[in-house]
């Protein structure tokens, strides 16, 4: 298929064809390089004037910068060049040429607004810093797949097109459905929890969620990706294990796999969370929260977390840590209460220091109780017939949560705005490309 040399794996001595994008083109007068970049890293092409074909040479140093090219010869060793060796072209063959005029630099000299990046959303991918943090975006999903598979959890796909909201009305985007109301899906809440119910018991999902957020914020978006699980017979706090185990399975996972990558982006010493995460319950993080006197209001309980707040925790803990035993108020209808105590859930958030990863809980399994949270959220439970039926006939005790995949790239690489985890974001004044 793709028999070429990757430009990282030429070897002295042999006969190459490398192919991949013109870098940069530098003419030193009698000899000239074309410096060569393919997606292992660059190899430097020479051209002695004087001793080269003029055709050859005027087609290898006249092509225009990012120009497609394949270029075979002679790999040779060079100490003065940048990886200490260089191809000596017999041929080169230009597969598409580019415009000169670009709209951004991708060898970084120049530097481009995130708009003007996220336009030209291919060029700023040619920059390895950018195409890194998609690399490890990727290893993040590789190893939270195998983490769930190794702990008997079954991938599944559910619907993105529903009928009904699970998170709350005003966050969904209607759609046309052959002439009937429709909605993108906002959480595959109810679709996750039903399959504990049936014969699959333990599940998990990576994909889109569609939220029409009013915010235009660092760390929002309007369409993310979202890592669901979901199991039959666990509570919260094993459902915080698994939660915790996840993301050390994806922190390793980039630790071990993406060395290449830590560096281009700048890590010395790229940290996994170690040991156990804190579990504070909400009383404790509002007594904490108020004491650190950051906040100019203090907060009292029911009090949903504002970002401040989010953030002064997050500084006195220092690290990863779970918030558990939220107000029943402030959770969602499927979230469970403490039977000795209804106004306190069984929800739980992770916490990353700058903000929210994770939330979740344990969920309520029993009819009677499930369909009176609807009631008192003041949501109709005839709307959701088709997920409170199946509790009707044997629905396990169970518990899960989800995460969002671009804030936990984000935090983890430490980037200031959740666009930068996502190729292609869609905010309130972005829909294409
Ligand atoms: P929640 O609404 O808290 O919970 O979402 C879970 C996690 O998804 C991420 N997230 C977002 N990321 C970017 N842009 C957004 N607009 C956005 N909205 C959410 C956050 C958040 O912590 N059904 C429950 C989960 C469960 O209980 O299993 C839910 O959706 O990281």
């Amino acid at each position: 298929m793709d028999n070429r040399t990757h430009a990282t794996n030429a070897v002295a001595g042999e006969t190459a064809t490398v192919a991949g994008w013109v870098h940069e083109i530098r003419d030193l007068g009698g000899i000239a390089f074309l410096i060569l970049r393919d997606r292992t890293g660059k190899l430097q092409i020479k051209f002695e004037k004087d001793e080269m074909d003029d055709g050859l040479v005027e087609t290898g140093l006249g092509v225009h910068r990012e120009s497609v090219v394949a270029v075979t010869g002679a790999v040779e060793e060079e100490p003065r060049a940048p990886t200490g060796l260089e191809l000596v072209p017999d041929s080169v063959e230009v597969l598409a040429d580019a415009d000169p005029e670009l709209p951004l630099d991708p060898s970084g000299k120049v530097d481009a607004e995130l708009p003007t990046r996220l336009d030209n959303r291919t060029l700023d991918l040619r920059k390895p810093e950018i195409k890194a943090i998609f690399e490890i975006r990727s290893e993040i999903l590789r190893s939270v797949r195998e983490y769930f598979r190794s702990v008997g959890s079954t991938e599944i796909n559910t619907p993105k097109i529903v009928a009904t909201g699970t998170e709350g009305g005003t966050e969904l985007f209607p759609i046309t459905y052959f002439g009937q109301e429709a909605f993108m899906n906002q959480s595959p809440q109810l679709f996750k929890q039903l399959m504990v119910g049936s014969g699959l018991e333990r599940v998990f999902e990576i994909g889109p969620i569609f939220r029409a957020e009013e915010h235009n914020t660092p760390r929002h978006l309007n369409e993310a990706t979202m890592i669901d699980f979901e199991s039959a017979f666990v509570d919260h706090h094993e459902a915080m294990d698994v939660c915790e185990g996840t993301l050390k399975a994806a922190y390793e996972g980039v630790a071990e796999n993406c060395t290449e990558e830590l560096d281009l982006l700048g890590y010395d010493g790229f940290a996994t969370p170690e040991g156990d995460f804190p579990r504070l319950t909400y009383e404790e993080a509002i007594e904490r929260i108020n004491a650190t006197g950051e906040l100019d209001e203090q907060l009292v309980w029911g009090d949903d977390l504002p970002t401040e707040a989010e953030k002064a925790l997050g500084a006195d803990v220092g690290g990863h840590y779970f918030i558990t035993d939220w107000p029943s108020e402030i959770k969602p209808f499927y979230i469970q209460d403490y039977d000795d105590d209804p106004q306190l859930s069984k929800g739980f958030d992770l916490m990353h220091p700058q903000m929210e990863l994770v939330s979740g809980g344990q969920r309520e399994h029993r009819y009677d109780e499930l369909v009176a949270g609807f009631e008192q959220q003041g949501l109709d439970p005839e709307q959701f017939d088709y997920y409170t039926r199946m509790f009707k006939y044997g629905m396990p005790p169970h518990a899960g949560w989800a995460y969002g995949v671009e804030r936990l790239v984000m935090t983890m690489l430490g980037l200031g705005n959740i666009r930068e985890a996502v190729l292609f974001p869609r905010d309130r004044q972005r829909l294409s490309p």
